[in-house]
């Protein structure tokens, strides 16, 4: 089923560098990029973006390092876009991230990990509409 799914590239790598490589890797993977925009994003955006980890106890530097600098904002789509946009990003912390990911290649820590994607459910609808309100 072709499906949407949110993705970020987020300041860490921005600032690395890894932008262009990160690209290129996603439309090698076989996403078509329906949109896609630098911008550096707000607090009140950012809050409301990671809401749902409101209760965790890393929220407070989630937040601080979301909005450090420019991100990339990417709306993907493919076939099953939401696992497989997942899938290439690899495991959260990148000491347990698979060889070929995204985050084993590019991320710095569990905090600072490259990329964002959707988690299956009811968030690519969510954050898609939260970035691109124009597109959806
Ligand atoms: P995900 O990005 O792989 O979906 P989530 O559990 O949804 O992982 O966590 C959201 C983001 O919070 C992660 O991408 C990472 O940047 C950050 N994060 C997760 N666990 C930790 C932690 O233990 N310490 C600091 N930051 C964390
Ligand atoms: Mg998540």
């Amino acid at each position: 089923m072709i499906e949407r799914t949110f993705g970020l590239i987020k300041p860490d790598a921005v600032a690395a560098g890894h932008t262009g490589a990160i690209i290129s890797r996603i439309e090698k993977e076989g996403f078509k990029i329906v949109g896609m925009k630098k911008m550096t994003i707000s607090r009140p955006q950012a809050e409301v973006f990671y809401g749902v980890h409101k209760a965790r106890p890393f929220y407070e530097e989630l937040v601080t390092f979301i909005t450090s600098g420019p991100v990339i904002a990417l709306a993907l789509e493919k076939d099953g876009a939401i696992k497989a946009w997942r899938d290439l990003m690899g495991a959260t912390n990148p000491a347990q991230a698979a060889e070929g990911t995204l985050r084993k290649q590019f991320a710095i820590s569990i905090g600072q990990n490259a990329t964002h994607g959707s988690d299956p459910a009811e968030t690519a609808p969510f954050e898609l509409v939260l970035f691109f309100p124009e597109i959806m």
